[in-house]
């Protein structure tokens, strides 16, 4: 049974009549281009076949009533009307679903009420955008019973529904983040990672297809948990912002990688590292899509490690867990390793050849046994498809 069709019969069961419709978005790997996205830089995500799925059935009394399903059993959330939400008056799950309707409703969309049961086979806490999925999964919903499908001849564009669900995440949830996963959500295709500058807007569709050169892309949850609203994300934010303002930039997209050894007498000790991280990489991005676009994946290996280093030791939001994943796999014979998303606990990724990775899991499920972590959960991350409807 897919996510979507649990989503379906739960909802049926639950509210006692079937779903008007079924939409699903996934949840994202970035592969490299990590804390750039608020600094108006450079991402490449691809979007995992995990789903998050929501079905829907429109109401005509204002009223929000959403239901989840999680470990075989149905969530009731208190019903709420659209008309009240208001930031910081929804708490817990329901927080996301009801910041999209807020969003919504603040950006002229009318929905006229609706039942929701959401179902999720996206980890949380894993750094892997189930926030983003199941924002972004429900707002595609709701615009579809508010008469303003996605795929319909009014429906908006996918960065408008993008930045939508980010501002649910950002003024309603309280999570300063940056339109990387909503975007990875909304846009990523099968098969490809999602070249996207953030500044422009301009997306382009990236070949990444791993089984093609006998590799996989290993993704490690280790099970540490992470999460956006904790202090250290907004700190970098913040740190970002005052960097370039001391610089006199926009944004520290603006600051090229030669200008790096002339800001020391221009920036605080403490900012130079930040600004360092940044600015690397969105190189190793550009250099990422080159050697995609030229079709040799192996070669990404290294820029993917030095982006690690360069998150662990510039931009210092790095784990012990991330860390010890990263150097079990290297030193397995992993081509490339890094934690992916914004850190402090969550997933790395490994790029592996095929016959190599039963070897890479072991090491780190060994280091991890060495460490006393609790066993990581690891799978092969498939290039899978972005959002859409599913009935
Ligand atoms: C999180 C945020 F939600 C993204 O916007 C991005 O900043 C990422 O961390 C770090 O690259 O996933």
């Amino acid at each position: 049974m897919t996510v979507a069709d649990a989503a379906e019969a739960t909802f049926t069961e639950t509210f006692g009549r079937p779903p008007d419709a079924v939409w699903s978005a996934p949840g994202r790997v970035n592969l490299i281009g990590e804390h750039t996205d608020y600094n108006d830089g450079f991402v490449l995500p691809f979007a995992l076949p995990m789903r998050i799925a929501v079905a829907v059935r429109s109401r005509t009394d204002g009223a929000l009533r959403i239901a989840t399903l999680r470990n075989g059993t149905v969530d009731h959330g208190d019903p709420l009307a659209i008309d009240d939400l208001a930031p910081g008056l929804v708490e817990g799950w329901l927080t996301y679903p009801a910041g999209v309707a807020w969003s919504l409703r603040e950006a002229g969309v009318s929905v006229p009420g609706a039942e929701v049961l959401i179902s999720s086979e996206v980890p949380t806490g894993a750094g892997l955008s189930s926030s983003a999925a199941v924002e972004c999964a429900v707002a595609l919903a709701l615009l579809d019973v508010a008469g303003r499908p996605q795929d319909g001849p009014d429906g908006p564009s996918l960065p408008e529904i993008a930045r939508w669900a980010q501002r649910a995440e950002n003024d309603f949830a309280g999570a300063p983040t940056g339109v990387l996963d909503q975007t990875a959500s909304l846009a990523c295709t099968a098969a490809h990672g999602l070249f996207f500058d953030v500044r422009t807007g301009a997306t382009e569709q990236i070949p990444f297809d791993t089984a093609s050169e006998d590799l996989e892309l290993l993704v490690v949850d280790t099970r540490a948990s992470h999460s956006h609203s904790e202090s250290g994300y907004r700190a970098r934010r913040e740190g970002c912002e005052r960097a370039a303002e001391l610089l006199g930039v926009n944004a520290l997209r603006d600051v090229g990688v030669g200008e790096l050894d002339r800001l020391d007498d221009r920036l605080p000790p403490d900012l130079l590292p930040l600004v360092r991280h940044v600015v690397t990489e969105n190189d190793r991005v550009l250099r990422t899509v080159q050697v995609l676009r030229s079709e040799k994946i192996a070669e990404i290996g290294p820029l993917l490690s030095a982006s690690h280093a360069s998150l662990r030791d510039d931009y210092r939001v790095s784990s012990p867990e991330l860390d010890v994943t990263v150097d079990a796999a290297l030193a397995a014979g992993a081509l490339g390793a890094r934690m992916t998303g914004g850190g402090f606990g969550g997933s790395a990724i490994a790029l592996v050849r095929t016959q190599d990775r039963s070897t890479v899991e072991s090491a780190v499920d060994s280091a991890f046994a060495k460490h006393h972590f609790p066993s990581p959960r690891m799978f092969v991350g498939v290039p899978a498809a972005g959002a859409g409807r599913d009935r």
